[in-house]
């Protein structure tokens, strides 16, 4: 126990102070910030989903690379070709990654929707929106906008009965598939942490379909973590992106390479905001 609490200090997530009793540990005011489970700002679950599952995937590291794809099935005997099939194998799996996405947004959800004026946009679809935090950070931000959380029909069952309280009269929820099922008019379609998960294909036939659909005037923005033009970094954007390739069949793209699928899908003007935190705001206009 003791050689566990002194590596916890090394790692800065206790403090000790010796005394002629013996050794007192405390929590560092970060691990009360980030780890402590009741903190408003806890990224506990997400830590556990790293721990649990993409701890597993990272193990195949070697065989990813080998085969540029994804490792469910060494990993947990899944031999599903759709990832999110694989992602949610059980309803505890699509609790525990919903739980898990959602906290990195009480750490920068306020800075990616406050990155560009959504102030003109008032009908929202939040495309692949989950469990509903940045929904929620919208309608607190803008006030005369309704957010639409567009997910997979269990997705949104889950999210209505665990995550976004029905006295949120702002935010309405709709169940489809964003690539077999048409999606609805609106101003503005937030995709976050949407492209990463797929292949440039895929991206670009999900961003005409978005284009198409798009009010004049209208627009998408993407929030994903930006990689720099010539891979150098950052770091975190880069470790996510081998994230990516254990887990998905995405990857993380430097601005080039968005500009490059928003183009291709129809978007104007398309604009990016660097936040200085793990993630980043691209604004595309119809
Ligand atoms: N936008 C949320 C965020 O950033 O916290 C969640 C991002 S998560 C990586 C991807 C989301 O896309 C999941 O909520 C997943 O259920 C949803 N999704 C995946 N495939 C989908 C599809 N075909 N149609 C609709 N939603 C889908
Ligand atoms: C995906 C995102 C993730 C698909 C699988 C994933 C993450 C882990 N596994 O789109 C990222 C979650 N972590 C943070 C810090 O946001």
């Amino acid at each position: 126990m003791e050689r566990l609490l002194d590596a916890c200090v090394g790692l800065k997530l206790l403090r000790v102070e010796v005394k002629e009793e013996g050794a007192f540990y405390g929590n560092t005011e970060i691990s009360n910030l980030y780890l402590a489970k009741t903190s408003p700002k806890t990224q506990h679950h997400n830590l556990m989903y790293y721990s649990k599952t993409i701890y597993l995937c990272w193990h195949y590291l070697t065989d990813a690379v080998r085969e540029g794809k994804n490792q469910y099935e060494r990993a947990f005997g899944i031999s599903s070709k759709d990832v999110f099939e694989a992602l949610y194998r059980s309803e505890e799996e699509m609790i525990k990654f919903m739980y898990g996405l959602n906290e990195i947004w009480s750490i920068c959800g306020r800075d990616v929707i406050a990155a560009f004026d959504l102030s003109s946009f008032t009908v929202i679809y939040d495309l692949g929106g989950g469990a509903g935090a940045l929904a929620q950070e919208c309608v607190s931000m803008y006030p005369s906008c309704t957010v639409t959380i567009f997910d997979l029909p269990k997705v949104i069952q889950t999210a209505k009965k665990y995550f976004v309280s029905s006295e949120e009269h702002r935010i309405t929820f709709y169940e489809g598939d964003f690539f077999k099922d048409p999606v609805p008019a609106a101003d503005l379609y937030i995709l976050a942490r949407i492209l990463h998960d797929w292949a440039d294909e895929k991206c670009v036939q999900l961003l005409t379909k978005v284009q198409k659909a798009c009010r004049p005037g209208g627009g998408v923005l993407l929030i994903e973590t930006l990689l720099n033009e010539d891979k150098s970094g950052p770091l975190e954007s880069q470790l996510y992106s081998i994230n990516m390739l254990v887990q998905t069949e995405g990857k993380e793209r430097t601005p080039a390479e968005y500009s490059k699928l928003l183009t291709a899908a129809g978007f104007k003007e398309i604009g990016f905001k660097k936040t200085g935190k793990l993630y980043d705001a691209i604004l595309g206009r119809k």
